[in-house]
């Protein structure tokens, strides 16, 4: 690998702000920035102290025109994101003179820095483990404040303390294994073979509870999903709309107006989730309708929460009663829509024919609002109360990661099985190094080259 290259990206996302980031890291990175900046004060980078903030401009110093004002911000290795030297130049004049900056660094002796490369080498330095270097690409991808902090706590390696520790325990006892295979006349080289098995079982039931947390932190990145049911024409779509605070589905006074499922992104108090909106179900003539109906009904299954809606004006109908027997009421909030017209019945109207073992019943009008704020209380206390809490142990786990902990946790199972069938001590030793090597494959030890590309290569470019 060679470092002794400079290399530059614009690290913050080109989008409508026009503020932006080049940044650079290498031994060369002040040396470079010093050939396009021009102080105002006359100020030398290379003089400065580190981690200062110098106010200027990016000078074109063969056109001699200033592109850019800007503040640099010079950083010495090696306390560093990469442990290089690394300058920062915020730009504030748009996209133009962000491009036109990186430009002109490429120009004066940095290169482009490939997609992850300030995070690789930061891997590559010893700065991050690589469930850090992860750790990175999903806080750059986390969509809300509450994965985010997840991501945070991922970073400062909860997920790796974890692995650590079982991995150590996993060490100490092939150590003990070991001896036991070397010197099998010492009798005091001898541990218990269900000493052993239990330690087994004790390891295998910590990887199975943290597998089961980050489950939750699964969920928390992609959101929990909801979906929006009920008859024709009730206001599902409205519903939609109310929620997300825009027009995303067509509304119509004409029942069937929605064909098939409209899936959106929603944040609600920090928590994400994934809405969507649906057909009305109804006994349906037509075939395409009937899919759409369909659809709606295994929606409503695959869902963690379901907002079903009824209208407060016409009462509950056979259709109504033919949802509800459908979907589970304890995920459910009843809505009981178009609270806002005169003629909208009684709360008991409705729970008398379709029970009220709802989660929650809810008078709503979603065309005014009303009964709102009760809803979006409602859905995040059902995620708060159930199985998602933010828990210290929480972690997101990508699926490759998942699996190699899930491969880990089997070959100690395979283990603690040779064990009660009393399989000699050698045998048992193989499962349990297997078991031990993946653990370190999880902490990024003896990976491949070309895996750590694959890696690196799905950060964005200045990462
Ligand atoms: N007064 C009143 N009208 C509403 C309310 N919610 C929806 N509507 C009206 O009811 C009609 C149907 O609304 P939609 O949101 O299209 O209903 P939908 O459930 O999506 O209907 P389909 O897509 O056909 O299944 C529209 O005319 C809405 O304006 C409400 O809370 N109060
Ligand atoms: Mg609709």
């Amino acid at each position: 690998m060679d470092n002794q290259d400079t290399i530059a990206a614009i690290s913050t996302p080109l989008g409508k702000s026009g503020i932006g980031i080049v940044r650079l890291s290498g031994p060369a990175a002040v040396d470079v920035v010093k050939r396009i900046f021009r102080s105002p004060k006359g100020l030398d980078l290379s003089e400065v102290e580190s981690h200062t903030l110098h106010y200027g401009f990016v000078r074109d110093p063969d056109e001699e025109i200033d592109i850019d004002e800007v503040l640099v911000s010079v950083m010495n290795a090696p306390n560093t994101y990469t442990r290089e030297g690394v300058v920062e130049i915020n730009c504030h004049g748009g996209i133009v003179p962000i491009r036109e900056t990186l430009e002109l660094v490429l120009d004066h002796g940095a290169r482009l820095a490939e997609p992850g490369e300030f995070t690789k080498r930061a891997f590559l330095n010893g700065r991050l483990t690589l469930d850090q270097a992860k750790s990175v690409r999903d806080l750059i991808e986390s969509k809300t404040r509450l994965s985010l902090e997840l991501s945070m706590d991922r970073l400062e390696g909860k997920f790796s303390e974890f692995v650590n520790s079982v991995r150590e325990d996993l060490t100490s006892l092939l150590a003990e294994i070991e001896v036991m295979i070397d010197f099998p006349d010492y009798e005091n080289s001898v541990i218990p073979r269900e000493k052993l098995a239990e330690k087994l079982t004790e390891l295998c039931e910590r990887i199975r509870d943290f597998l089961a947390s980050s489950k939750d932190g699964r969920i928390l990145k992609e959101g929990h999903k909801v979906a929006i049911l009920g008859q024709p024409n009730v206001g599902k779509s409205t519903l939609l709309n109310k929620l997300l605070k825009e027009e995303r589905a067509i509304v119509s006074s004409k029942p069937g107006t929605t064909r098939d499922t409209i899936e959106a992104e929603l944040e609600v108090d920090g928590i994400p989730f994934q809405i969507t909106d649906t057909a009305g179900i109804r006994k349906t003539k037509g075939e395409v309708e009937r899919k759409g109906v369909e659809r709606a009904k295994s929606q409503g299954e695959s869902s963690d929460i379901a907002l079903f809606l009824v209208d407060s004006n016409s009462g509950i109908e056979e259709s109504d009663l033919e949802i509800a027997r459908e979907i589970d009421p304890q995920k459910t909030i009843l809505l009981l829509n178009k609270v806002d017209l005169v003629n909208s019945l009684s709360r008991e109207a409705f729970t008398d024919k379709i029970g009220d073992d709802w989660a929650d019943v809810i008078e709503l009008s979603a065309k005014t609002g009303q009964g709102l704020e009760d809803l979006e209380n409602k859905i995040t206390e059902l995620v708060w109360g159930g199985e998602v809490r933010k828990d210290d142990s929480l972690v997101l786990l990508n699926l490759q990661e998942k699996k190699l902990l899930e491969k880990a946790k089997k070959d100690l199972e395979v283990a603690r099985e040779a064990l009660r069938r009393g399989r000699s001590i050698d045998v048992v030793a193989i499962d349990i190094r297997e078991g031990r090597k993946k653990l370190g494959k999880l902490l990024g030890e003896d990976l491949s080259e070309e895996i750590l590309e694959r890696v690196f290569s799905q950060f964005c470019v200045g990462k």
